[in-house]
């Protein structure tokens, strides 16, 4: 994709935005979270700022289905969409390429850090280039 991404890997763990964030020593907003759902049993993904919450009617507008249509994916559905397991889903290199939207709040910063494939593995990549690089529609998704 042309990106020169640098993997930077923590003896702690970077399972979760707190824990990531800790780990960098940055700030929770700045952690790209890799959030799977199913919208009418598709596979979509939104990348969360860390601090944020995703509001499931948002997605379900987005994706032009009903609100009860939208469902976090289980584990099993996160690994096979994405070929990783929950705590380490990165925000691209997936299974199956699915529809990926980012949080407007991401672009507040010069660089964000996301997962890198693994609860210990982190990069850190500029908003817009995680934009480009997942073809991510930019939107409003918190709660
Ligand atoms: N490595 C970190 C920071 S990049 C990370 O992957 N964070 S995350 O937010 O993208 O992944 C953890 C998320 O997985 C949680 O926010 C939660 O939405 C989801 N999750 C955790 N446990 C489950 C579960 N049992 N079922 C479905 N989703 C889960």
């Amino acid at each position: 994709m042309g990106l020169n991404i640098e993997v930077v890997e923590f003896d702690q763990t970077t399972r979760t935005a707190e824990a990531a964030a800790e780990a960098i020593g940055c700030s929770v907003g700045q952690i790209v979270k890799s959030l799977c759902f199913m919208a009418n049993g598709e596979p979509v993904m939104a990348l969360v700022s860390g601090d944020n919450r995703l509001d499931e009617k948002k997605l379900a507008a987005l994706q032009n289905v009903g609100r009860k249509k939208v469902k976090r994916a289980n584990a099993d559905q996160v690994r096979e969409a994405t070929g990783f397991a929950i705590g380490g889903v990165p925000p691209f290199g997936h299974t199956n390429p699915m529809t990926i939207y980012l949080d407007e709040d991401l672009f507040q910063y010069e660089i964000v850090w996301a997962a890198a494939g693994t609860p210990h593995t982190v990069f850190p990549i500029p908003p817009e280039q995680l934009r480009r690089s997942t073809n991510g529609i930019k939107a409003d998704l918190k709660q």
